[in-house]
């Protein structure tokens, strides 16, 4: 998180010494990066993420740990430059405390030239238990400041500006690991700087103004110079500031993924000699919430255009920052993006996530909504508490406000329904309301202030603002987190009882992949119940949620491997479910952002990526049902009724076929239509329910003008009632060039059908039906070169063989 535009100075990245406050332990650390994975690295500790180490790691947040290292300086009038420094810690200059911080979300710079000396200087961080810090400050404050139990099993995090799922998540190993996230550098005291550049884009017909904002240091009098699209504009630093406007005509637009072109253009600023550089995205994303007679509209218009939002949540890349790299995050969105989705909301347990991340969404065409780092407890309001927040809020928005993928600022996840979860907040709901609104408002001023024309919404869930009421459950107005299904265990036909204008939430878990499983389980504990599995199942009654929806739908699986494939069949039908009927409510609906792209660990959980990368079949089957284009069976009193969906900008027809498919692969043409799709979602054919016999299925395929076609089933009945023929799958494997061709025929239906390899890599599909005679290819491109083995799943096999 090193930020832009300041002059460069001596890095202290790399590897610092570790030890900790009783002197038992001492090693390298790299910084930026956490303790945890240096005590791993350096085998004080066994891998955290494998089997029931967790429980054994957690003396690790009690304790206070220091890392050290020496700098040689010759000039002494130097700053410290540090950001994300994790979290509660002392900095000291040659044993002087220069810094004492509490926020992992900010930066700090501190003029060392009382404290450094000619020569050797040595510098240290002292990280404080954060378990210690949470309590104690717990204890201090006026009244009780709840915290989400549900969540998190060290208590008290949210007493502090840390990353709130290191305290533990429904989906996260609680390890509260400590270090350095950001740069830590020195720079030359009183050199000049830029410190921020802040864009507001003002669009109107063919035409962009470009208002940019330079905060700089030391730089007063002296000429800020912008290009832009090669127009030019200066203007001279006056207390700090100089303000430019760009004008660009008939500006080439970025578009979200699927819109249109990415187009990133160079900012260039100079001042005095000083530079700074932006990508920037010319476009208008407006947030749209109009009163209408089911409540309220909601959705983004970018440049003019009416955009459905299609996505997921992101949470922190890992649970241990020594783990995220660049490479890894980008291939993460990637993954998004070739699913294609154009939204990520940057969930409020993780961390306002490093510059590279947007750069990433705004090359992908990722819309970020980002969420302020709040979630799910309630928070101080005091006035060191709040000052703490402003400073982090206006750091934040300062860095991150001009990227194009920045369409949303949002206050908290969860907060407003937090008021109704603790006894104390129940008892005395005036005082926590209050509470509450202090730290909101505190919030969007302290964002308005840096960034006055973003788009701001309170919280999310919420109805609006200064709207209190129930976001889980009313589906007229604002953004919706439907959970009904996984927290209420109601059936997966439930997601078509509501008519949500924005499901930024909704979600259904799934064992991870075997691949993932290996990292850390044996074969001996490859059993739902082993005690190793159920330690990396954070949500108290997951696994028997995952079983019990199984019992509902599916033949129960005899082996292990089946029931992790079912798994993700049965989340992929769940999530399908929901996306699938609200795109076919467009417009009324506008967005699904699906519960959770990734993981942080190996664990059973929402996620359609396993920890590492690889696609769960979810993610196969998002790449399905987010397509731009989709026609999708919508169960209505005795019909099913074909509906077709259009994201693209320009309509398009589509021309569908249905047939009632038996069991043994024999069809009866139910009909065929066409129609014309603009933006809004129609019923292109009708089918009567009662036109399926009972062991039929309907089976209906489409082509597009624009060139796509696809096809899918719509059983009326659960799985488990078919009486389901084995499909007798040949695989014909053929290496070309390194990109691996398996060729599946089947003799009868086959459903589900996915393969899996013994090696890391990307298929092109999986979790698709077959029909007899008609082979179908897969592709396989492997991490390495290895040579990979194939295995092959239906659900058939999985429960019936
Ligand atoms: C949501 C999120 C998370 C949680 C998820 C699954 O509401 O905001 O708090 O992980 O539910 O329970």
């Amino acid at each position: 998180m090193t930020p832009k535009g300041r002059s460069d100075g001596t890095d202290l990245t790399g590897a610092w010494t570790l030890t900790d406050i009783n002197g038992d332990y001492r090693c390298d650390v790299m910084l930026p990066g956490d303790g945890i994975t240096a005590l791993h690295a350096a085998g004080h500790i066994p891998d955290p993420y494998w089997g029931r180490n967790e429980y054994d790691l957690r003396w690790i947040g009690e304790r206070d740990w220091v890392v050290r290292r020496d700098v040689t300086l010759t000039d002494m009038a130097v700053d410290l430059v540090v950001s994300g420094v994790d979290t509660v810690a002392t900095i000291r200059w040659n044993g002087r405390v220069v810094l004492r911080c509490d926020n992992v979300h900010r930066s700090f710079r501190i003029d060392l030239s009382d404290v450094a000396k000619p020569g050797k200087n040595t510098v240290e961080i002292t990280f404080h238990s954060p378990v210690a810090e949470g309590a104690k400050r717990q204890v201090a404050h006026p009244f009780p400041i709840p915290y989400s139990t549900d969540n998190n099993p060290i208590p008290n995090g949210n007493m502090l500006r840390k990353v709130q799922c290191d305290f533990g998540w429904d989906w996260n190993i609680a390890l509260t690991p400590f270090g350095v996230g950001g740069g830590i550098r020195l720079e030359p005291t009183g050199a000049p700087r830029i410190d921020a550049v802040l864009v507001q884009q003002t669009h109107s017909d063919g035409h962009v103004a470009v208002d940019v904002t330079v905060n700089a240091a030391f730089l007063d009098g002296e000429t800020v110079r912008a290009r832009l699209c090669d127009q030019t504009a200066s203007a001279e630093i006056d207390g700090g500031k100089a303000f430019v406007r760009l004008s660009i005509k008939n500006p080439d637009l970025w578009w979200p993924n699927g819109q249109g072109p990415q187009t990133l253009h160079d900012l260039e600023i100079d001042a005095g000699g000083v530079t700074a550089h932006r990508r920037l995205g010319l476009r208008n994303i407006e947030l749209v919430t109009q009163p209408d007679t089911a409540g309220a509209s909601f959705g983004c218009r970018v440049n003019g255009r009416a955009v459905f939002a299609k996505g997921a949540n992101w949470i922190p890349a890992d649970a241990l920052q020594g783990n995220i790299t660049d490479a890894k995050t980008r291939g993460l969105l990637q993954s998004a993006a070739d699913a294609h989705m154009n939204m990520i909301r940057v969930w409020g347990g993780g961390r306002y996530e490093p510059d590279s991340f947007y750069d990433a969404c705004d090359a992908l065409g990722l819309m970020v909504w980002q969420d302020f780092m709040f979630a799910c407890s309630i928070y101080p309001s005091d006035d060191a508490f709040l000052e703490n927040v402003t400073a982090e809020v206006r750091e934040n928005t300062a860095r991150l406000q001009h990227h194009a993928c920045l369409a949303l600022w949002c206050g908290d996840n969860e907060l407003v329904g937090s008021l109704d979860w603790f006894p104390e907040t129940r008892d005395n709901r005036d005082r926590y309301l209050v509470n509450y609104d202090r730290l909101n408002r505190t919030i969007e001023t302290a964002m308005k202030s840096v960034d006055p024309a973003a788009n701001w919404w309170p919280s999310s869930p919420s109805l609006g603002p200064m709207d209190f009421r129930d976001g889980w459950h009313v589906d007229g107005q604002g953004d919706m987190h439907f959970w009904s299904v996984w927290h209420e265990g109601r059936d997966f036909d439930h997601y078509r009882d509501v008519t949500p204008r924005f499901c930024s939430e909704f979600g259904f878990q799934s064992y991870p992949s075997m691949s993932a499983i290996r990292t850390f389980a044996a074969p001996e504990d490859f059993n739902i119940a082993a005690p190793v599995l159920e330690s990396h199942q954070k949500n108290a009654g997951g696994n028997a949620r995952i079983a019990e929806t199984m019992f509902r739908y599916f033949r129960w699986p005899a082996q292990f491997e089946d029931f992790v494939y079912l798994s993700q069949v049965q989340q992929g039908i769940a999530i399908k479910t929901a996306v699938t009927h609200w795109r076919s409510l467009k417009p009324q609906c506008m967005g699904t952002l699906y519960w959770q792209l990734n993981d942080t660990w190996p664990v059973c959980s929402w996620a359609s990526l396993d920890h590492g990368g690889n696609w769960k079949l979810l993610h196969h089957m998002a790449r399905d049902f987010y397509n731009p284009v989709l026609v999708t069976a919508v169960p209505m009193g005795d019909g099913i009724v074909l509906r077709g969906v259009n994201d693209l900008a320009d309509r398009v027809d589509v021309f569908v076929t249905a047939v009632a498919l038996a069991m043994d692969g024999s069809t009866r043409d139910l009909g065929k239509a066409d129609a014309s799709i603009g933006s809004d979602a129609v019923d292109v054919l009708t089918v009567q329910a009662g036109d399926l016999g009972a062991q039929e299925m309907l089976f209906f395929a489409w082509t597009g003008s624009d060139g796509t076609s696809g096809s899918d089933i719509y059983a009326p009945h659960p799985f488990k009632h078919y009486a389901l023929n084995a499909p007798d799958i040949a695989m014909a494997v053929a290496d070309q060039g390194g990109v691996w061709q398996i060729t599946l025929t089947a003799q009868k239906p086959a459903f589900f059908v996915s393969l899996e390899a013994s090696t890391a890599g990307r298929f092109d599909r999986n979790a698709v039906h077959l029909m007899p005679d008609t082979p179908l290819t897969f592709s396989f491109v492997p991490e390495r070169g290895d040579t990979p083995a194939f295995t092959l799943r239906d659900l058939h096999t999985a429960t019936m063989a």
